[in-house]
């Protein structure tokens, strides 16, 4: 399948969405919005897929909306619209995949290509990348789950200082607050983001989606409630043959060879 916007393989248990607009730094049209949805619905589908990648071509990540699209001159925009249209569900599908989604961020984020990088569940970022919150020097709120994730990530006084102004943050800082996971030195970017990405597509996939679901259910769960789940989670896992590969390759001293069942 060959997009307008997007790169998207598969193979190997991995399923790789290059956002491919590098010209006006991968900023979403509603043409890459649909190419990603399309893509998604090939993943959801797909039992061979382990993990998502998601990352860009060129020297930025993603700058957010393509603002060559919004005509402001021309009357009153909905952006309400385009939101729930757009942003909305795919950040939404993004968090209830249930395998692994890394975001490899290769060069900037602005704007809505920061949220998109925070609802991914394991994010690097090149040492030369950086986050720009371009939301309020446009007049705009930070969407596509911003202000839900920033302020869990990284807590109230930060998010709303990087928000109001307008703020940059280079890559070691995002990893630093805890925005990120990790910041890793350009030249060995890539040989991580691969060994990362192996990682996961040969991992015990549905202990890792549970684990996946607990800990970004916690995030409006009480105690009392998150134990519940782990232990209803748990219970799930405790079927796997995955359990049943891991407890046994420990007790054989060997490796486990994970089938993502
Ligand atoms: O509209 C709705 O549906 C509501 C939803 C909104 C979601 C949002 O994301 S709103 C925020 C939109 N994004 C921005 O405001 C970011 C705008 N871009 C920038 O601030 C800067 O470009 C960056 C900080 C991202 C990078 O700066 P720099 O100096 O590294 O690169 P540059 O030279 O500014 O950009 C390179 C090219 O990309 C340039 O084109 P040119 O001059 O070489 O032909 C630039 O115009 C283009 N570009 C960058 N960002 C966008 C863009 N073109 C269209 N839309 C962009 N967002």
């Amino acid at each position: 399948m060959t997009y307008q916007t997007i790169l998207f393989e598969r193979g190997a248990g991995v399923a790789r969405l290059t956002l491919n607009r590098p010209q006006r730094l991968n900023a979403f049209t509603t043409q890459m919005h649909k190419d990603v949805a399309d893509a998604l619905t090939c993943v959801e589908a797909d039992p061979e897929v382990r993990v998502l990648l998601l990352t860009a071509a060129g020297k930025g990540f993603c700058a957010g909306q393509d603002l060559a699209e919004r005509d402001v001159q021309a009357g009153p925009l909905d952006l309400g619209r385009t939101t729930r249209t757009y942003y909305n569900p795919l950040i939404r599908r993004l968090v209830a995949l249930p395998i692994p989604v890394v975001c490899a961020v290769n060069g900037v984020a602005a704007g809505a290509g920061v949220s998109l990088a925070l609802a991914c569940d394991v994010v690097i970022a090149r040492s030369s990348a950086r986050f720009v919150q371009a939301f309020s020097s446009i007049g705009l709120v930070p969407d596509a789950g911003g202000t839900w994730s920033l302020p869990h990530l990284v807590g109230q006084a930060r998010a709303l200082g990087f928000t109001l102004t307008g703020g940059t943050l280079s890559a070691a800082t995002a990893a630093e607050w805890g925005l990120i996971w990790k910041a890793i030195d350009d030249e060995h970017f890539e040989t991580e983001r691969e060994a990362l990405v192996e990682q996961l597509s040969r991992g015990p996939t549905k202990g890792l989606a549970n684990a996946k679901l607990a800990i970004r259910h916690a995030a409006r769960a009480t105690l009392d409630e998150q134990l519940d789940i782990e232990s209803e989670l748990q219970r799930k896992c405790g079927l796997t043959d995955d359990y049943k590969e891991g407890v046994s390759a420990f007790k054989e001293r060997r490796q486990p060879r994970f089938a993502g069942r």
